[in-house]
């Protein structure tokens, strides 16, 4: 009896530390997935280095994966994707750097079709192509038992992992997380890596999070679509947020920042304004209007946070982020 209840109360404390603790899936309240639609991307991958991996990291002479080729990861996510294998990489680099805004600075999509059949991969970043951080992954998934071929996952119980998501749902990663790293500027981020994830639990082949657990994905997966299916990355913030065009350079202004209950918009030459679009940072239009009542929003309805404006005139259209108090 003794026996059963120590048993009881083992699993008991070991249920409890593998309590999810991260958002969930796409669609659920709290999940920070962001779809390819949402306004929120302004970019995507313009070039791509793969280096595939093993069909099985464990049997080499079954070579390598093979599904996909690097063109499917150019542009906008379309569940169009590039098996990366075993251990796999692609390097993906971009129109203009990636910077560290308010919030999540670009998400990475992979082609699952359902919430539960997850494939997953670390998330890198570099300032030069050379040198590359990784985000601090972390897997809450229990380590006893092998997740197999098609095994599920719990979107939950990951973090900082690319593919936590089903197809079309990008995993949202924020520069903000490694601004004290050194080596790497998060004003500039010029090249992302995403590397596969081996699921083993085989300590000599598996692969560790940022606290040195071992991470459970499904394995093997001895077919021409291993590892990881990398379809696109879409870019939240680059540098042209940063580079107004000379011409343009005084003619928005929004203020102040942070702002509590009004934003001021003012134009420092005429402009008829078409539309005014607020959007919170998942990419979710939350306002909408077509005219600005003396160069003034109105912030009463929203709630404290980081939100991007977007004010389109006849012949141009700004975008900029602003915090409410
Ligand atoms: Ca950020
Ligand atoms: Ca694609």
């Amino acid at each position: 009896m003794f026996y059963r209840v120590s048993i009881y109360i083992a699993c008991l404390i070991c249920s409890l530390s593998l309590r999810a603790q991260f958002d969930p899936p796409a669609g659920q309240p709290g999940s920070r997935a962001i779809h390819a639609d949402s306004n929120v991307f302004i970019d995507w991958v313009k070039d791509v280095v793969v280096k595939r991996g093993w069909v099985e990291a464990g049997n080499e002479s079954l070579g390598n994966a093979s599904y996909g080729q690097e063109s499917d990861i150019l542009g906008k996510a379309d569940l169009s994707a590039v098996s990366l294998g075993d251990g796999g990489t692609a390097t993906l680099s971009f129109n203009f750097p990636i910077w560290n805004g308010p919030g999540p600075d670009f998400a990475v999509f992979e082609n699952s079709f359902s919430d539960s059949f997850l494939e997953l991969a670390f998330v890198e970043v570099s300032s030069d192509g050379e040198y590359f951080v990784r985000f601090p992954a972390q897997s809450l998934t229990q380590t006893d038992v092998q997740i197999e071929s098609f095994g599920s996952l719990e979107a939950a119980k990951l973090h900082n992992l690319a593919g936590k998501y089903r197809g079309m749902y990008g995993v949202p990663f924020d520069l903000d997380e490694l601004r004290n790293q050194p080596d790497i500027d998060v004003q500039s981020i010029t090249h992302i890596r995403i590397i596969d994830v081996i699921g083993s639990l085989d300590p000599l082949l598996g692969s560790f999070d940022d606290e040195g657990r071992l991470i459970n994905d499904p394995y093997p997966t001895p077919f021409p679509t291993s590892g990881f299916d990398l379809d696109a990355v879409g870019v939240i913030y680059d540098t042209r947020n940063l580079l107004v065009p000379e011409q343009n350079k005084s003619a928005i202004r929004c203020f102040p920042q942070p702002a509590s209950d009004v934003l001021y918009v003012e134009f420092t030459a005429p402009a008829i304004i078409e539309s005014i679009n607020v959007y919170d940072l998942q990419g979710k239009l939350i306002y909408k209007s077509n005219l600005l009542v003396e160069g003034k929003l109105s912030l009463e309805s929203f709630p404290a946070g980081s939100f991007i404006v977007e004010v389109s005139t006849i012949d141009t259209k700004i975008r900029q982020v602003f915090m409410k108090r």
